[in-house]
Formats: structure tokens, C-alpha cells, sequence
């Protein structure tokens, strides 16, 4: 049997429209697979995305969202994260466009090999110490990265 040129241009739609759909469904049903197996239930989990211009973004970040984030220059996040003394605090570390970097040096987490984009680095931790305390990016990522900072606040 021949392909015409319209089945095979038919077939290869399929395969495009397949492909389109298949991809995202297949990295998140990973991604919540994979993380919801390690990460406790009764754990403080937080998403953490980093982005050249608006800094730490706090969440779930789309990249619709992040397109238009990019158009909104010069206002930086700074989130202010806040969990319980003894809570176990998981941080989902993101990168929306290049890599990044993450040091929480309080409790010795310093990611030295980068957040690579549509990568997810998860650190974990017990907050046994009140306070506030500062995360950054500690890989150099462009003109916001001295910005790029948020706080952790472990309430007593
Ligand atoms: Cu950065």
C-alpha cells in the first residue's frame, strides 16, 4: 500500500497533535508521580520558580504567566515564606527561563549545579530554628540577579 501525500500529511497531523498534548500531560503526571512518592505528607511544600527578571516567583508558574512576566520589568518578588518551628519545609525549586542558583545558608543548602530550566530540584529540611532567614540564587543569572532573594520565616 502507497501513501498518498493527504493520508501521510493526515497521519503526520496526528502524530503532531499527539505529540502537542502528549508531552505536557506526560511530564506532569511525572513530575507529580515522582515527587509525590518522596515528599511526606504532612511536609510544608512550596514552589519556588525562578526568573531573570522578576526574581523568586512564589508557585505553581505557568508559562503563559511567565511570557507575560517578562513584559512587566523592574518589579522584583521578593516572597516571604512562612512555616512553623518543627515543620518539615520542602522547597520545589524551578527555572522559568535560564539557570539559577539557591542557598538557604542558615540550614547549609547551597544548590551548587544550578536549576536548570523545565528541571525540578527539591531540597528539604527540618525548621528547627525561629527566626528570618534569607534564600537566594547563588548562580549568576543576569542584571536582577542581587535581587533575586525571599525569606523564610519560621514562626516559634
Ligand atoms: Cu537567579
Amino acid at each position: 500500500m502507497r501513501l498518498t501525500d493527504k493520508t501521510l500529511d493526515k497521519y503526520l497531523f496526528l502524530l503532531l497533535i499527539l505529540i502537542v498534548v502528549g508531552l505536557p500531560i506526560g511530564i506532569e503526571s511525572y513530575d507529580r508521580y515522582v515527587w509525590q512518592k518522596k515528599i511526606p505528607a504532612e511536609a510544608a511544600v512550596f514552589t519556588l520558580t525562578g526568573h531573570t527578571q522578576r526574581g523568586w516567583l512564589l508557585g505553581e508558574v505557568q508559562a503563559h504567566d511567565v511570557l507575560s512576566f517578562g513584559q512587566m520589568r523592574g518589579s522584583v518578588e521578593k516572597p516571604v515564606i512562612e512555616v512553623s518551628k518543627g515543620d518539615l519545609v520542602v522547597l520545589k525549586l524551578k527555572s522559568s527561563d535560564v539557570v539559577h542558583g539557591f542557598s538557604l545558608k542558615d540550614w547549609g543548602i547551597i544548590i551548587s549545579d544550578g536549576i536548570q530550566p523545565g528541571k525540578v530540584v527539591t531540597v528539604s529540611f527540618r525548621a528547627d530554628k525561629v527566626g528570618s532567614f534569607t534564600f537566594s540564587c547563588n548562580a549568576i543569572c543576569g542584571d536582577n540577579h542581587e535581587n533575586m532573594k525571599g525569606t523564610l520565616v519560621v514562626k516559634a
